[in-house]
């Protein structure tokens, strides 16, 4: 008998800001149990697909989640359970008709996500294969990460306007090498602070998040703790930027508070160009709103050949939204975040079409995580070349990397290093 999904079940569980979000198991006709948790964001996408939240309840400040459950362990079931786990498509197509939504807000992007890791996981399980050796790509490759090291934005409590400042340990022969470099980074980066008067907490990511003046401060305190760490900055190790600047977006301008500037588009691509002039960026994400694809496209013809231009908010790893950012030379690499679009078939997809179309991909957690590394094993099986997870610091975090080191020791050797395929361009 071929083997069946027989049970589904679900636990409203704590995320890294201590806001529930959803766990799901899911149980096969042999006794395989399939896990999976799903995180939640702060600087969200208008268009991303929604979480069902309770809303009106007292319970966790109306952030609880157990209508989510509900229609996990109801519609969701009656739908995937007696099915076979292998036939994931057609799983989650079948999710994503039922939902009947763009946004999938009828059955919930918490509870529709969860049931959909939930079964690929124990559909890996009952074969005795690792998640990302499932996914089954041709060639595994580990993929560089970007380290969040100081924190603004929606995710700490500071002056900074731009949400995340990352380093890219791009120029080590294996994923191992570049995560000590960039964490011996952020500890040398932490003393420097600290030396310098500054506080050493930490934001929502894992990063430091002082009360700077300018964003330049931020930068030059990175470099110096490049240098004294003993790497060379830009050729070992440069820096990328998550700008968030949906957030700042108003009226059809930039509002950058912490500089008191007021910016139309093109003012902002200029103080980018200006950045990377002076800082060995090779990487800026949502530099501009997710409302402003004209500004996306003049940014691409400004800045595409000389550094990657990630789309978070803009394309919300939703095929449609990615498919005209290609057709419209809007950027040239897309954020994958599962939770974004609800469902692992539409999230593979996605990952696929900007690949074929010869875009970056940097596989994402999400500012409200949990300590499931599903994530690594993604950005692993699709060799996606490039994973986002925070800072070396807070569990949530460093699950992800903890994970990749023991898919690289798994894989002896076999794992390339995603470093020449992608980053040597710029
Ligand atoms: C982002 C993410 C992750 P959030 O903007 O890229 O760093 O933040 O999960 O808050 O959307
Ligand atoms: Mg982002």
């Amino acid at each position: 008998m071929s083997l069946k999904i027989t049970a589904v079940h679900g636990l409203e569980i704590l995320d890294s800001r201590g806001n529930p979000t959803v766990q799901a198991t899911v149980t096969l006709s042999d006794g395989t149990q399939g896990i999976s948790s799903v995180p939640s964001g702060a600087s969200k996408g208008i268009a991303e697909a929604v979480e069902l939240r309770d809303k009106d309840d007292k319970r966790y400040l109306g952030k609880g989640v157990t209508k989510a459950i509900r229609c996990l362990e109801k519609d969701i079931a009656e739908i995937i359970i007696n099915r076979d786990p292998f036939e994931q498509e057609s799983l989650d197509g079948d999710l994503i008709e039922a939902d009947g939504t763009v946004n999938k807000s009828e059955l919930g992007a918490n509870a529709m996500l969860a049931a959909s890791l939930a079964i690929a996981d124990a559909a890996a399980k009952s074969e005795d294969m690792p998640l990302y050796a499932y996914f089954g790509g041709e060639q595994l490759t580990l993929p560089v990460p970007l380290m969040n090291i100081i924190n603004g934005g929606a995710h700490a409590n500071n002056s900074l306007d731009i949400q995340e400042f990352m380093i890219v340990p791009k120029g080590f022969d294996s994923f191992s090498e570049a995560l000590r470099a960039g964490t011996e980074t952020y500890h040398h980066l932490k003393s420097t602070l600290a030396d310098a008067g500054y506080s050493t907490a930490v934001g929502d990511e894992g990063g430091f998040a002082p009360n700077f003046k300018k964003h330049d401060e931020a930068l030059d305190f990175i470099m110096r703790a490049i240098e004294t760490a003993g790497y060379r900055p830009g050729e070992q190790i440069a820096i990328a930027l998550d700008v968030a600047a949906s957030e700042l977006f108003d009226a059809g301008k930039y509002h950058l508070k912490s500089e008191k500037k007021v910016l139309e588009a093109g003012d902002l691509i200029d103080w980018y160009s200006k950045l990377a002039d002076k800082y060995p960026i090779v990487s800026i994400e949502d530099g501009l709103s997710e409302n402003d694809w004209h500004g996306w496209q003049s940014m691409q013809h400004a800045l595409g050949q000389r550094m990657q231009l990630v789309g978070d908010d803009i394309f919300v790893t939703n095929m449609a939204h990615l498919s005209r950012g290609i057709k419209e030379k809007a950027a040239n690499a897309i954020l994958i975040k599962p939770n974004q679009i609800g469902t692992l078939t539409e999230t593979l997809s996605c990952i696929g079409l900007a690949k074929k179309h010869g875009w970056g991909t940097m596989v994402s957690h999400r500012s409200g995580e949990t300590e499931s590394s599903f994530i690594a094993d993604l950005a692993v099986g699709t060799s996606a070349g490039q994973i986002k997870a925070g800072a070396p610091c807070r569990s949530d975090r460093v699950a992800k990397y903890n994970r990749l080191l023991l898919i690289e020791a798994a894989l002896k050797g076999k794992g390339v290093y995603a470093r020449p395929t992608w980053f040597s361009r710029f």
